[in-house]
């Protein structure tokens, strides 16, 4: 087979660009811990709000001493609408979905997982400074989606 001077050296490029890219995004990955997030936990989606943990929503604090909140997203929110949660603690962010496909986003931190119905996904973080913390869907769900946020607050213990 011959290949045209040209034809080598774009794909050389191409090979070359393929390689950097993939690079830096498992570099970044690596150096900025990123994780699949989630536990191989299942869940009815028809029964949510009757199957343990999701029968009580909120924060809880864990025999261990690290906190818990336990959420179910629906179109278009959360429950609970609002959370708060005490700094410097660890708190476990335990999410699952009663209808569609949405997403837990916390901005500014590392949490950001899909809320899948019939999953149960969980994601811990810990909150170093007192404040009020945004969080989005980032998973189109309907024609409510861009309402579809609450807040994170963040409260010295
Ligand atoms: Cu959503």
């Amino acid at each position: 087979m011959h290949l045209h001077k040209f034809e080598k050296i774009w794909l050389v490029f191409g090979i070359a660009a393929l390689v950097l890219f993939l690079s830096v995004v498992g570099v970044s990955a690596f150096h900025q811990g990123h994780t699949p997030s989630g536990g191989h936990m299942r869940v009815d989606p028809e029964k949510v709000r009757e199957t343990a943990p999701f029968n009580q929503t909120g924060l809880r604090q864990k025999e261990d001493g690290t906190y818990e909140v336990v959420m179910i997203a629906q179109a278009f929110g959360y429950d609970p609408g609002k959370i708060q949660v005490p700094a410097g603690e660890q708190v476990t962010f335990t999410a699952t979905s009663e209808d569609v496909v949405h997403s837990f986003s916390i901005v500014g931190t590392n949490v950001n997982m899909m809320v899948v119905p019939g999953q149960v996904n969980h994601k811990a973080h810990t909150f170093d400074e007192p404040g009020t913390y945004l969080v989005v869907c980032n998973e189109y769900c309907g024609s409510g989606h861009h309402f579809m946020s609450t807040e994170v607050e963040v409260v010295e213990k």
